[in-house]
This record gives structure tokens, sequence and C-alpha cells, in this order.
């Protein structure tokens, strides 16, 4: 897969050469580019902002700059004859659809994700109507709060997206055991020793009986569900 990010902080995405995406990127499952916006300006200032028509507070992106960053990475990639190559075009926006587990699941599939990074007020309208000429445009929102920009929201849709790209985890079972993943939360988890400061771990899971330890595990997660995130349930 290839994921470009485009962004006026790109030192914000050095930690994604790191761990699980770092080995990725190393062994040819993830091409990740990082760019800087301020690259596709020509004056003497790098000037990527201008300020509001019709008046308020902040600045806007200019549509320029990001005109011809997407462009230029759109068309990056040879593009099969049946167009399937188009890119998926992410910009994070509180205003967005909500990142879930099956919006990462579904752009893991994608054979190349172009994310953009807003900051100020965020960017000129026109951007997202020239995008949609040169890929599938998605906004999507992190999550209900407001963020400085988009760089922490795209941070973690490439590493949800990116674990799920087949090879990257090297045990994909602990892939499907995971919270959201059969939208349930997560079973908890013990290890060595069987006693910590008087705590036991919970007996059924010293017992070896697997058949026991599935229902208690499944019983754990409607538990947990149903507790803390009563949502997941409603319907
Ligand atoms: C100005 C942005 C881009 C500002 C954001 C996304 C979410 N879920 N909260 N905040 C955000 C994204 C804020 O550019």
């Amino acid at each position: 897969m290839r994921i470009d990010v485009v962004s006026i902080f790109p030192s914000y995405f050095d930690g994604l050469t790191l761990s699980l995406l770092g080995k990725a990127q190393d062994s040819g499952l993830l091409d990740l580019a990082v760019h800087d916006l301020r690259d596709w300006t020509s004056d003497r200032h790098r000037t990527v902002d201008d300020t509001p028509y019709g008046g308020g507070a902040g600045m806007v992106m200019k549509p320029e700059p990001w005109g011809l960053a997407l462009d230029q990475l759109a068309g990056s990639v040879a593009e099969p004859v049946d167009g399937s190559s188009r890119p998926t075009i992410v910009f994070p926006s509180p205003a967005g659809e909500v990142f879930r587990q099956s919006t990462a699941r579904e752009l893991a599939g994608r054979e190349h994700l172009i994310f953009g990074c807003g900051r100020y007020e965020g960017i000129d309208e026109r951007v997202f109507e020239e995008a949609a000429g040169l890929g599938e445009v998605r906004l999507i929102s992190l999550g209900d709060y407001v963020l400085n920009g988009g760089e922490v929201a795209v941070m973690a849709m490439v590493e949800a997206i990116g674990r799920l790209i087949p090879g990257v985890v090297g045990n994909p079972e602990s892939l499907v055991e995971e919270s959201h993943e059969d939208g349930l939360l997560e079973y908890p988890s013990y290890t060595k020793p069987s006693v910590w400061r008087d705590r036991e771990v919970p007996p059924v899971l010293l017992s070896g009986n697997h058949g026991a330890i599935a229902a208690w595990r499944r019983e754990q997660q409607l538990e947990r569900t149903r507790r803390r995130r009563p949502d997941l349930l409603a319907d």
C-alpha cells in the first residue's frame, strides 16, 4: 500500500518509522511518504495561509499549494486502464464521518491513500471539490473533540490502517481478539506472576479448561461492554 501525507509539520510523523509500521516500511509492505506542503509554494516566504473571505478570526489555508500537491501525488502512482488506482484522499475534520475500526478495515483495502492535514481555521473549501476530480474524497473525524490540526488524527488513522495490511502484524490471530473487531470490548489479560501484591489471576485462566476459558472471556467482553460502552450494544 502507498500512503502520502501532506502537512506543514512533517516531523510530526517521525514516529511512524518506529515499531511495527517502521518494519512494514523496511519490508516493503507499506510505502509511506510524508511531504511538506510548503514545497508546493513559490513565494519567498513559502506562504500557505491567508485571511478569510467574509471576515472572522484566524487564517485559512490557501488553495494553490494544495492543488499542486494533490495533482502531483494523485498522479504519482501508475494508473491501470480501469482507473482502479485513483487514490482515496482523506482530510481529517471534526465535521467529518467518525473513524471506526470498520473505516480502518475499508481503507486498509485501498492501493493508495493521500492524507491532507489542515491547520489554522482549515483549508479553502474549493480544495475538496478539486480533489474529488482526482480520487474519492473522505472527510473523517477522529472523534467529537477539536484538535489544532489534522496531524494527530492522521497519525492515529495511519497506525490503525497500517496494522491491518496483511503481514504487518506478525500473528494475525492477535487482530481478531481485540476491542471493536467483533463489536465488543476486549477481555482482560494477565501474565505471570499468578499472584501479585495479593491480587490473584482469575483461577479459570489457570485451569487448562479451554472451553471454560473461552466462555469466561466472552462473559467479560459482554460485561465490560455493557458497563463502559452501552452504545455498542444498543439496537
Ligand atoms: C484545521 C484541523 C483538522 C483541525 C480535528 C479532527 C478531529 N476529530 N478533531 N479535530 C481537526 C482536523 C481539527 O485542521
